[in-house]
């Protein structure tokens, strides 16, 4: 396994939209500190939301989560793409409803794109699924010079609920 010598943190977006989605979530909070050479440094609340793109779906519970990793970013992706299949991922069609999604936000400042993987995530930016719960947890990482809490707060988050434990 790809490993470096030095930890980083990676920030990971959760979402999941079927089959008892906040169990899927929780779950999957707990079985990233369980990762190789990783551990979870911090986590948001869940947070229900309405869906973006197609909307004959299911509300998503979504969540933002901190690790500190020595896997490389290619490492940490195959990692949480196990750890989805691990929770059977289905995904009916693109942009459809599924039962865990797992996206590497940021990793470390790291900006780069390869066919696999673009850092940060090219999308992170316009959804406040993912910018609320970042905030939360977050609020002055940066992203394209802005922080997390500047970037919330300018934007809709209307559909997006803050779940009690
Ligand atoms: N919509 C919400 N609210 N939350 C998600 O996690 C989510 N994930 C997706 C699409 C289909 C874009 N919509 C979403 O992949």
């Amino acid at each position: 396994m790809d490993a470096r010598s030095d930890r980083v943190t990676a920030y990971i977006g959760l979402g999941s939209n079927l089959d008892g989605p906040r169990e899927h979530v929780s779950r999957a909070l707990k079985e990233l500190d369980t990762l190789p050479l990783t551990h979870l440094a911090g986590y948001s609340s869940l947070y229900a939301s309405a869906p973006v793109g197609p909307q004959d779906q299911p509300d998503f519970i979504n969540a933002v989560a901190c690790v500190s990793t020595r896997l490389s970013p290619l490492a940490l992706l195959d990692q949480l793409q196990a750890l989805e299949q691990r929770h059977r991922r289905v995904r009916q069609r693109h942009w459809g409803p599924r039962t865990l999604d797992l996206d590497l936000l940021l990793y470390a400042d790291l900006q780069w794109q390869t066919s696999r993987l673009t850092l940060p995530h090219p999308a992170m930016h316009e959804r406040a699924f993912v910018l609320v719960p970042l905030a939360e947890l977050a609020p002055e990482v940066t992203l394209a010079g802005k922080t997390s809490a500047t970037l919330a707060k300018h934007h809709n988050s209307a559909g997006l609920h803050r779940l009690l434990p």
